[in-house]
């Protein structure tokens, strides 16, 4: 296989690629070839050990820059692509969707554009997420549900999957889409819930939580994540497919800030409920029952999982210092300052 990776420096792709370049990927990959622009969320430092693969390459380039998309995928006789190059954070396509058109629409556009020109790829995976069926007031959902959109972010994915499963459908490319739930894991950027708040406990900062903080999440370890990626890619008779990602780990965020305060030993008077996300979606829940019955299933549990990635934090305080600082701090103060200031520990309702 010749693969190509898109977003290889941010969070799930690196996790991506360490795994396929270790043990999972032995005697399958001849060459891997890592895309990112290395925005803010793309570190280089995530594919720390990759340098010395002789199978690896890293090219730094913008997933929309359509001549450069198609130069590469000939250029490097590509016949697998797995794409995970995004912007990522809901709550940044609340303040300027331009970013996520950009590189979430018009970056898969590129992309589909390049491996139609190219017959000898044999499978495009689009990385998705849960977020483009909405809200669920009950139960789980399998993949014949609606796409219902609530975030600017989520309406840039539920678009990107409708050009790829076009594309598959008027021009042949084999494509797949997984969408899956919310990762957690090592070399996770501290704007998603639970890395701020693993580094805030570590730190003794404010715990902002949004609302009631009882909007629930269904969380899947990034490792068992990218099992399943690597399983999709591979699989046979897929073709044309969506596939539910999910460990069915469902928890309110406050569950998820109480199971991390006990991890790292802080106390719950760091909490803070905030002002809400606008629009936040109340409930997801998938089920990804058709992908258990192709033979995958999760490894950790949420309560493993999260020990051992809070153990990830305590342990890796260089890497998440080099990216808390700069333009980050103003991130922080851009998206929590005034919240916090306006936010009442007592609002955490006598738990403080
Ligand atoms: P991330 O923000 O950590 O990483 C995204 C990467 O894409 C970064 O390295 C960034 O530099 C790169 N990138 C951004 N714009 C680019 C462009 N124009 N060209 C090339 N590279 C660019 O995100 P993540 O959490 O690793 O998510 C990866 C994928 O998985 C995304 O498609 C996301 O929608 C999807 N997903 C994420 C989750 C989650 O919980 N994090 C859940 C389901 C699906
Ligand atoms: O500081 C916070 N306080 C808080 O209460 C943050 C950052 C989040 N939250 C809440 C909002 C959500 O209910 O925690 C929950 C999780 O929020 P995020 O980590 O921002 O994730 P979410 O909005 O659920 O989206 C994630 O899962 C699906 C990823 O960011 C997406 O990329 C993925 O597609």
């Amino acid at each position: 296989m010749r693969l190509l990776v898109t977003g290889a420096a941010g969070f799930i792709g690196a996790n991506f690629v360490h795994h396929v370049l270790g043990d999972a990927g032995q005697g399958d990959v001849a060459r891997l070839v890592g895309v990112d622009l290395l925005t803010y969320a793309g570190n280089f430092a995530n594919l720390r050990g990759c340098e010395g693969d002789e199978r690896f390459r890293f090219v730094r380039a913008d997933v929309a820059d359509r001549p450069a998309m198609a130069a590469l995928v000939a250029a490097e006789r590509i016949d697998a692509v797995a794409h995970f190059a995004a912007e990522s954070h809901v709550d940044r396509s609340i303040e300027d969707h331009a970013p996520f058109l950009h590189t979430n629409v018009h970056g898969v556009l590129s992309l589909l554009e390049a491996v139609r020109e190219r017959p000898g790829v044999t499978r495009f995976l689009h990385v998705s997420t849960d977020e483009v069926y909405g809200s669920i007031a009950a139960g789980r959902v399998d993949e014949s549900a609606p796409t219902r959109a609530s975030s600017p972010y989520a309406a840039s994915k539920a678009a990107a999957d409708a050009f790829v499963q076009a594309y598959g459908t008027t021009y042949g490319v084999p494509v797949v889409i997984t969408r899956a739930c919310n990762n957690y894991g090592p070399l996770q950027f501290p704007e998603k819930l639970i890395p701020v708040f693993v580094i805030g406990a570590l730190e003794g900062e404010p715990l902002p939580l949004y609302g009631d903080g009882l909007h629930v999440r269904d969380w899947i370890h990034v490792e068992d994540h990218c099992r399943a990626l690597w399983h999709v890619l591979r699989l046979p008779g897929a073709d044309g497919g969506t596939f539910n990602v999910s460990a069915h780990e469902e928890r309110p965020n406050r569950q998820v800030a109480d199971e991390i305060l006990a991890a790292v030993g802080a106390p719950a008077s760091l909490l803070r409920r905030v002002a809400d996300r606008p629009g936040h979606d109340r409930r997801y829940a998938i089920d990804a029952t058709r992908l258990r019955n192709t033979g995958w299933q999760p490894r950790w549990s949420f309560a493993d999982g999260l020990a051992a990635t809070v153990a990830w934090y305590r342990d890796n305080r260089t890497w998440w210092d080099a990216v808390r600082s700069g333009v980050y701090r103003q991130y922080y103060e851009h998206m929590y300052g005034d919240r916090l200031r306006a936010s009442d520990p007592a609002a955490t309702g006598g738990r403080a």
